[in-house]
């Protein structure tokens, strides 16, 4: 029997996209990691797609350059699945400032890719219910029932 699959929602943000030889290196190394990729699918944000995405740090002193950051050019959005892939890929991705990263933990993708803690190349899910709202903002006909 095929062990239960969790789901989560993976950005590979603006920075990692400017290098076109990065996207598919990462999906190397996710799929090396035995995360599935599911879907993926570029993405270009207006401000308000941004606003509403990270909506809970409003107020922030980071929001806007973060807002910002990730208008600045085309992403990638990602549905991951593997027994436990929101662990899997938050360990995969590291801390979320670059500079601890690399002190921390050298051998994530935060370490080796991060610029500074806005442009920190990378996002993951933190929890079932926040996966499936983040997958749901990305792929409104996601077909959750088939992944159950
Ligand atoms: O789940 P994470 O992406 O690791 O972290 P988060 O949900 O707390 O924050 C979302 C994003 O906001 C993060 O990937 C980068 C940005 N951010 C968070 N904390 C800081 C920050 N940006 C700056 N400049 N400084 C911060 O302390």
């Amino acid at each position: 029997t095929r062990p239960i699959q969790q789901l989560t929602l993976a950005l590979l943000k603006p920075d990692i996209c400017a290098n076109p030889l990065l996207p598919p290196k990462i999906i190397e190394t996710i799929q090396a990691r035995n995360l599935n990729v599911l879907q993926q699918k570029p993405v270009l944000w207006s401000q308000a797609d941004a606003e509403a995405f990270y909506g809970e740090h409003r107020g922030k002193f980071f929001f806007e350059r973060l807002c910002g950051y990730m208008t600045s050019g085309p992403f990638m959005a990602l549905v991951l699945s593997s027994p436990n892939a929101i662990k899997d890929w938050r360990a995969l991705i590291g801390p979320t400032h670059p500079v601890r990263a690399r002190i921390n933990a050298p051998d994530t993708l935060r370490a080796l890719y991060g610029l500074t803690d806005t442009r920190n190349s990378f996002h993951g899910s933190d929890s079932p219910d926040n996966a499936k709202q983040e997958i749901k903002f990305f792929f409104k006909d996601f077909d959750f029932k088939a992944h159950q």
